[in-house]
């Protein structure tokens, strides 16, 4: 039966009353704003190595790579690329770069060279910050691309990261006026379809995201003083940069950063940093509440967990609760577009308020959120799934030269509209129940279907192929694709894998090749991704 309509339609916003943002600040005075009550704390912790670097520390080196950064060339406005793991420099790099006004694209390290310069190109970066095992894939990327390298020996037409840390730390202020307007970020995401685009954060997009979490009497995300985060998950992605990142530097607290995930190191740094916070996935859930090491340690300490990028099962959910009673656990939902914090569970609020296992919490305050029905695009009531869709000064300016897919993404009025579909129940509680976009989940990470199919279509024994996703128990989705050989041709599956495996970083790569006649299309020429997804059950 059709919904009911309501007159005023509902328009659902957070517990937490709505606060006074900063958001006219630049990023780094906002997150760096109480440096002078922090000064001798540690900001970041290396977890390979235990070195530590206090606020003090931390914000100076930033404004040397702010200096640095203007002294090769880099001026606000200009793009620079920082293509690193979890490290120290990662936090130098882009905090630098919001000092001067630049912008930061981020990207992942594992990235072919292919994917790299496609961003690079998109981008129009200048500069990229990357680990020397890195800079061979980068040879042929251009002439005139400073590369700087954060690890000795600094390989040939290199420069190393100490170029950047001049004597002189960049006079803030003084030089560049950055309006909240202005960009600060530049993640790239494929948003409800098509290719990666990158998504335009500003300095108020990320301050307002950054303040509806922890900011207020009665912040939704309450980090006490002495509270050390886990920062396992990648900076590259929005999800890490904002939440875990972002988060503790205004928070005060500490950063434990990890280069990569790997299960005995991780439950040793917990247990010897006394970590309190998590910010996981949900394959690290899985990890945390069945793999049998985790008794072998004292993960006390844990007071919070917090998971999101892809669906945590009930189950799941309760299982990591049982491994850990003492710890409150909740999701976030965040998508990049959407700066990218749409709702988190209130159970991290200061004055917590439990929510139910499976739930994505409630909007996150100084925002509207609402429910559309998928095809009338009515406003929906409580416990009635349609496309969610948020609206506020947290998200995106828009997609980077790409005015068309903005429109596509975010409506007259203000709304942007997610591609999730997901209901709100009568305790204001948010749930996913499916997705309506192309975009594929494994692990977190996204899997543009139609990037793979960009290159599988240029196989010259390829006439056509979609790509859609598959369930997979531990990765959430992996990528199968629906290939229409080309006349007289027997390209094998093999073949095709061995094909996308080259160009595409490991999680990209298709998991099954299927041949079929044909792939099933709307009149319009759109892929009918329900059908073939149906054939996989
Ligand atoms: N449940 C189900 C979820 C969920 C989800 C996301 O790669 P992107 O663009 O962005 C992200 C960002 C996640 C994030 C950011 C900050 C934060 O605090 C937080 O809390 C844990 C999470 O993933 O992908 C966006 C898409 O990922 C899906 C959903 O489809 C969304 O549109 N997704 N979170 N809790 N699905």
């Amino acid at each position: 039966p059709p919904p009911p309509l309501s007159p005023t339609p509902p328009i659902f916003r957070s517990k937490l009353p709505d606060i006074d943002i900063p958001n006219h600040l630049p990023l780094h005075t906002y997150c760096f704003e109480k440096l002078s009550s922090v000064s001798d704390k540690p900001c970041l912790i290396v977890g390979s190595t235990g070195k530590s670097y206090t606020y003090a520390e931390t914000h100076l080196i930033c404004r040397r790579v702010a200096s640095g950064l203007y002294k090769l060339g880099i001026r606000q406005g200009d793009v620079i690329m920082i293509l690193l793991q979890n490290t120290a420099e990662f936090v130098f790099s882009f905090m630098g770069s919001s000092m001067i006004g630049a912008v930061s694209t981020t990207a992942n390290p594992f990235y072919t060279c292919q994917e790299i310069y496609k961003q690079l190109k998109s981008s129009g970066a200048k500069l990229i910050i990357t680990h020397s095992q890195y800079v061979e894939k980068l040879k042929n990327l251009g002439e005139d691309l400073t590369l700087i390298t954060t690890d000795e020996p600094t390989p040939a037409n290199c420069l190393p990261f100490s170029t950047l840390l001049t004597n002189e730390p960049y006079p803030l202020q003084e030089t560049v006026h950055i309006c909240g307007d202005d960009a600060a970020a530049l993640p790239f995401s494929s948003g409800t379809t098509g290719l990666p685009k990158g998504v335009v954060l500003t300095h108020k997009s990320l301050i307002t995201s950054v303040a509806q979490q922890v900011d207020g009497d009665n912040p939704n995300l309450y980090l006490k003083p002495n509270d050390v985060v886990l920062c396992v998950l990648p900076l590259f992605h929005i999800y890490s940069l904002n939440s875990v990142l972002l988060n503790s530097i205004r928070s005060g607290v500490t950063v434990l950063l990890m280069h990569k995930f790997e299960i005995g190191a991780l439950l040793d740094l917990i247990q010897r940093h006394r970590v309190t916070m998590a910010a996981l996935v949900p394959p690290l859930v899985i990890a945390l509440a069945k793999n049998p090491a985790v008794n072998s340690y004292d993960l006390s300490s844990v007071r919070l967990v917090l998971s999101g990028a892809a669906p945590l099962g009930r189950d799941l959910q309760d299982s990591l609760r049982r491994r850990l009673p003492q710890a409150i656990l909740g999701q976030g939902y965040g998508m990049t577009e959407a700066g990218p914090v749409l709702s988190m569970s209130l159970g991290f609020a200061k004055e917590p308020i439990p929510t139910k296992s499976g739930s994505c919490g409630t909007v996150v305050r100084n925002s509207e959120l609402k429910v559309v029905h998928l095809e009338t695009r009515l406003s929906l009531g409580y416990n009635q799934p349609g496309e969610i869709c948020i609206r506020g000064q947290q998200i995106m300016k828009e997609y980077l030269n790409d005015p068309e897919a903005t429109s596509a993404t975010i409506d007259e009025e203000g709304w942007l509209h997610t591609g999730d579909i997901g209901y709100v129940d009568e305790d204001d509680e948010i749930f996913i129940v499916d997705r309506l976009k192309e975009v594929i989940k494994f692990k977190g990470f996204q899997v543009p279907p139609a990037e793979l199919e960009g290159l599988l279509i240029n196989h010259h024994s390829i006439a056509d192929a979609a790509v859609v996703p598959q369930n997979d128990e531990v990765a959430g989705e992996v990528p199968v694709a629906f290939v229409v050989r080309s006349n007289g041709n027997d390209i094998t599956e093999e073949d095709i894998k061995e094909y996308i495996a080259k160009q595409v970083v490991f999680y990209k790569r298709l998991h099954k090749v299927f041949f079929v006649p044909s792939i099933p299309k709307s009149p319009s020429g759109k892929i009918l991704r329900k059908d073939l997804k149906a054939k996989l059950c």
